[in-house]
């Protein structure tokens, strides 16, 4: 497993072509030959991406890269227009960047939720023989074919920040950890949230023969964050685009209360989307230095663990105790999540 800081799928994209027009006319009674009546034909589908703040990968693209838009129909006698072909929208998380393939064109750079845009263009539908008729040609026989849909091979990428994101309120030592844990600060590419700057560490993962991953501390974290408190939807932002959380609980708690802490934290990340309830965590129960026995800390990692259902490793950041474990966790759960690429 490597680091990566951006998921990219090539999607192949058809518009829906345009329907035919149609020639036809007039049948009545009596009348011999009436006027020209053929329908247009029905417009070609687009091909639409929009952001769903349900999705957090490009996943999906891998066993499905080509997107097509139903054609329109051809038109029918007695003027009536050829259906049109719908729009397929393709949902994508928010972030994800629509490029050209060919040109290299950015298309879009889509990070609102619900913010759409037109990747293909469906073809127009060709006119009726209706329209055509003159004085001099009362009864053409020639109608439009309709044009093609838009055809293009697109490259989505979608930035991603870390593989791990820290989640912890304020002081719980969220700075400190990434400190013990990382070897060096890596380059970042720009990304569009620049508010918030999370601080970046790279960790070496011993004995992984030089496999290195990220981890993120975005500070910003507070009660209330995912109804906008603070910083608290940027913080949140940055975090979905992280591959696994990683709570960093203090031992020694808010109000001694190390679980209640940890509900707190989860019920933040969870309200804010749900995506975030798919991602993998784990727990980090930090400052366990301030544990004074043995038994105490035993009782706390189980009740942690039966609220959590995910490992809660016992760490100081401070004294770099359980570090090597914690990292050995983290790289598991990474290696257990494949990528895109
Ligand atoms: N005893 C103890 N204190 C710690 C530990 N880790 C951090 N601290 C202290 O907790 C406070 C907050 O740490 P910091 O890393 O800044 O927390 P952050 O706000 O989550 O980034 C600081 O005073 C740290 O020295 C630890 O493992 N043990
Ligand atoms: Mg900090």
């Amino acid at each position: 497993m490597t680091s990566r800081f951006i998921d990219k799928v090539k999607v192949y994209l058809k518009a829906g072509d345009g329907g035919r027009g149609c020639v036809s006319f007039r049948r009545e009674k009596y009348v011999p030959r009436g006027g020209p009546n053929g329908g247009d034909g029905g417009d070609g589908g687009d091909i639409v991406f929009k952001v769903d703040s349900n999705l957090n990968t490009l996943y999906d693209f891998r066993y499905n890269p080509h997107l097509r838009a139903p054609n329109g129909r051809p038109g029918m006698g007695d003027n009536r227009s050829g259906k049109k072909g719908e729009t397929l929208v393709v949902l994508v998380p928010p972030g994800t960047t629509i490029i050209d393939s060919e040109t290299g064109e950015v298309i879009a750079d889509l990070t609102e939720i619900g913010q759409e845009a037109i990747a293909a263009r469906g073809g127009k539908g060709g006119r009726g023989n209706q329209h055509f008729a003159t004085p001099r040609n009362r009864a053409p026989r020639i109608s439009e074919p309709g044009t093609p849909g838009e055809e293009r091979t697109v490259i989505l990428e979608l930035r991603s920040i870390a593989d791990v994101g820290l989640v912890g309120f304020p002081n719980a030592g969220k700075s400190t950890l990434l400190r013990a844990i990382s070897s060096a600060t890596p380059e970042v590419a720009p990304y569009p949230f620049t508010t918030l700057t999370p601080h970046l560490g790279v960790v070496d993962v011993p004995g992984s023969g030089g496999q290195k991953f990220v981890v993120a501390d975005i500070p910003g974290l507070i009660v209330g964050a995912s109804e906008g408190k603070g910083l608290g939807r940027e913080f949140l932002r940055h975090i979905e685009r992280t591959s696994v959380l990683l709570y960093v609980i203090d031992a020694a708690g808010f109000d001694g209360d190390p679980v209640q802490d940890f509900r707190d934290v989860r019920n933040e990340v969870f309200l804010y989307s749900e995506a975030m309830r798919k991602k993998r965590s784990l727990v980090a129960l930090n400052k366990v230095d301030l544990i004074p026995s043995r038994e105490e800390l035993d009782l706390l990692i189980e009740a942690l663990e039966d609220e959590a259902k995910t490992p809660v490793i016992p760490i100081s950041g401070q004294e770099k105790t359980g570090i090597q474990e914690l990292i050995r966790s983290l790289f598991t759960v990474l290696s257990e999540i494949e990528t895109t690429f």
